[in-house]
């Protein structure tokens, strides 16, 4: 079939109250029923006490009067009425005019008792377009140096201060806007400054080669922290990745819905000083002296982004899956080069605690198999008791590209570059 343009319907415009056309109707938040040309599929149940035959003819008749289109029936004994006659339980699976869901639900209920609806394909909300990803700002506040007893800063208040100030300006800012800038303390730039002392030996080549670019052109070493916006611009040139200031830890599927558009979440604040070797959480050390550099990396930028656009609107086993994934390679990767192992994960990259530990010989080593390593339970607290070594990039992205393939979706999706948004095909 030719590609006919399917609507999913944005749950949560309705909530941001900002204006677009009437959609069909949400059964529950954030879900929505998959619409095509106007009309929806929809499995609706009910329930006709036995003293009133009647009321299966007047149900015929609401079918009747919406046009509904019947795909399926069945009924079965349901519990037994008052007056001793057993109740039947209908299920159809019908298609009726999007516009008209709420009504024909409504009149049903009028003439049969515990009518339920079920939409017939759920797909969770998806940014469609670039400024989309101002509502991909769920965050998880599982390190927040405010909630959690054991963060460094947690007994820090002058610490947790700096961390609001920082966030606050995450939480302002909109999609198009110039990044803001944060100015750093001499504090700050020595702690991020320890962590650059990396080891060249151990880091791929694709993470030295940015690195030495980002000395060259964005100002990195030890006596300053580069703005965001700086590396951004570079990054924009090098590969079309764009940054945006994030306040934490967001959703995995917020957080990898923003891959697709080639735009990564980035922490603004700066680890606390009195552990610099390795943090459980993301923060703007890791980010720049971790992704940053791969960023920069043509093969490494559609890696990422082929995550990011296989995560959208897939569902929560699948997201938990790519999640993942994205942990043990773009994190905690490991590839070949040379007849050597390196390291190309940025959690291993921005923690030269970890990065020596993951290329000791002492932790287990897995070949990289995207259905093997989708499913390898792994904890964020501290370093990682197995890694996955990939033959190469190439081999990694062709894994992985292929494993996307397979994710059950009752759609497909293409990234257009010149609109930077998302077009959603229907299945071939
Ligand atoms: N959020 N800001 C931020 N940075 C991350 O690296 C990050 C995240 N949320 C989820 C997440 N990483 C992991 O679940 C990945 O495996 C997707
Ligand atoms: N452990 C990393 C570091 O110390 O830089 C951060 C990992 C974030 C997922
Ligand atoms: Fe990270």
């Amino acid at each position: 079939g030719g590609r006919k343009q399917s609507l999913i319907e944005d749950a949560r415009r309705e909530r941001s109250g900002s204006s677009g056309s009437p959609g069909p109707s949400r059964y529950g938040d954030g879900f929505v029923f998959e619409e095509k040309q106007g009309r929806v599929t929809v499995n609706v149940l009910f329930a006709l006490s036995g003293g009133k035959n009647a009321g299966f003819f007047k149900t015929g008749k609401i079918f009747e009067t919406f046009e509904a289109k019947l795909l399926h029936i069945e009924s079965r004994p349901g519990r037994k009425s008052k007056n001793s006659t057993t109740d039947l339980e209908f299920f159809m699976k019908c298609e009726v005019h999007s516009s008209d869901l709420d009504v024909f639900i409504n009149s049903l209920k009028r003439v049969a008792d515990d009518v339920r609806s079920i939409p017939e394909e759920k797909v969770p909300w998806f940014p469609r377009q670039i400024k989309d990803l101002d509502r991909c700002n769920m965050l998880i506040t599982k390190f927040d140096p405010d909630m959690d007893q054991d963060h460094p800063g947690y007994n820090d208040s002058e610490y947790r201060k700096r961390r609001a100030a920082i966030s606050e300006l995450a939480f302002r800012y909109k999609q198009g806007e110039p990044l803001p800038t944060v100015e750093y303390t001499a504090e700050e730039i020595s702690t991020c400054a320890l962590i650059l002392r990396i080891y060249p030996s151990l880091a791929c080549r694709q993470f030295l080669d940015g690195l030495q670019q980002l000395e060259k052109e964005c100002g990195y070493g030890d006596e300053q922290i580069p703005q965001l916006r700086e590396i951004s611009a570079f990054l924009k040139e090098k590969t079309g990745f764009q940054l945006r200031p994030v306040a934490g830890l967001l959703s995995a599927r917020d957080f990898l819905a923003s891959l697709a558009f080639r735009v990564f979440q980035c922490t603004q604040y700066i680890r606390h000083s009195s552990a610099p070797m390795h943090s459980p959480e993301p923060d703007c050390c890791h980010e720049l002296l971790g992704h940053i550099p791969m960023l920069a990396d043509k093969e490494f930028a559609q890696f990422s982004q082929e995550i990011g656009l296989a995560s959208l609107g897939a569902s929560d086993e699948d997201i938990e899956k790519l999640s993942t994934l994205y942990w043990f390679t773009v994190e905690f990767g490991l590839c070949k080069q040379n007849g050597a192992v390196k390291a190309y994960g940025a959690g291993l990259l921005s923690s030269y605690g970890e990065l020596v530990y993951a290329l000791s010989n002492e932790p287990e080593y897995k070949p990289f198999s995207p259905e093997e390593t989708a499913v390898q339970p792994y904890q964020d607290q501290t370093y990682q008791p197995v890694y996955f070594v990939s033959e190469s990039f190439e081999d990694a992205k062709i894994k992985l590209r292929k494993y996307s393939a397979n994710i059950k979706r009752p759609f497909a999706v293409r990234y257009d570059p010149f609109t930077c948004s998302v077009e959603v095909l229907d299945q071939p």
